[in-house]
């Protein structure tokens, strides 16, 4: 049985004060919320909003993380920084990383593999654009991000790593894939990781799924076989919103 995951990614909203204030606020309402919860504020966010959480039922996660260890990398946060921030999981490859910032496979999965060996959960994100999926690429795309996103990533390190499918054209645009939609793509998913480690170990992976979650759409999204989470941008810049997913009902 896999645990339900449901995780905000704050995006770049919130100053450093915002964002501990709305921390102690969630912190609040989602007391004895059972399923596992974290936020992702911005880099200079983390440190109050990890204060703040600490010893309460939401991990702290980031939204990227340097593919280097430490030196010359001018504007990068290191690992060893966001450990000592109180970072718990690392949000790598989303789509606005690759489609803005031009991240490849290759390079997430150096960050993949560095977050890995630092001891932090990750999030690593697949999805397909709109013409990719119009284009019957759809499954293409998905094999390659996941396969290559997690290159070099033993089995046993699987259990530290979510995937969060978000199809690009449902991702702050209002739109959700069907809750159907999303559910074969991530019955896809498990079945290249079948294929590239084990039943076991596809069985096991929670996959999130990501784009425009709202209160209004979760619980269907949650009840298909193979969505065990979500991964929620706007709906998680408010308290009553993200407490109405966080603690949505089975
Ligand atoms: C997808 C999602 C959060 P939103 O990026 O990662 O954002 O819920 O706003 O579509």
């Amino acid at each position: 049985m896999r645990n339900y995951f449901l995780a905000g990614n704050w995006k770049m909203n919130k100053t450093p004060s915002e964002a501990k204030s709305f921390a102690a606020e969630l912190k609040a309402s989602l007391k004895g919320a059972s399923h596992k919860l974290m936020v992702a504020p911005s880099f200079i966010a983390i440190p109050g909003v990890a204060e703040e959480l600490k010893g309460s039922n939401i991990l702290v996660g980031a939204q990227n993380m340097s593919n280097a260890e430490s030196g010359a990398h001018t504007g990068e946060v290191s690992p060893e920084m966001l450990k000592d921030a109180g970072v718990d999981v690392v949000i790598l490859g989303h789509s606005e990383r690759r489609a803005i910032y031009g991240e490849s496979d290759a390079f997430i999965n150096e960050k993949v593999q560095l977050a890995l060996n630092h001891g932090f959960e990750v999030i690593l994100c697949v999805g397909e654009t709109l013409d990719e999926r119009e284009g019957g690429k759809l499954e293409e795309i998905v094999r390659t991000q996941t396969v290559e996103g997690l290159k070099n990533v033993s089995e046993s390190s699987l259990s530290k790593v979510t995937i969060a499918y978000e199809p690009v054209w449902a991702i702050g645009t209002g739109k959700t894939a069907t809750p159907q939609d999303a559910d074969d793509v991530h019955a896809f998913i498990r079945k290249v990781l079948a294929e590239t480690y084990s039943s076991d170990a596809a069985e096991a992976m929670v996959i999130q799924y990501g784009g425009s979650v709202k209160p209004g759409n979760v619980k269907e999204l949650m009840a298909k076989e193979n969505i065990d989470g979500a991964l929620v941008g706007g709906a998680s810049l408010k308290v009553e919103d993200f407490t109405a997913i966080a603690k949505f009902d089975t």
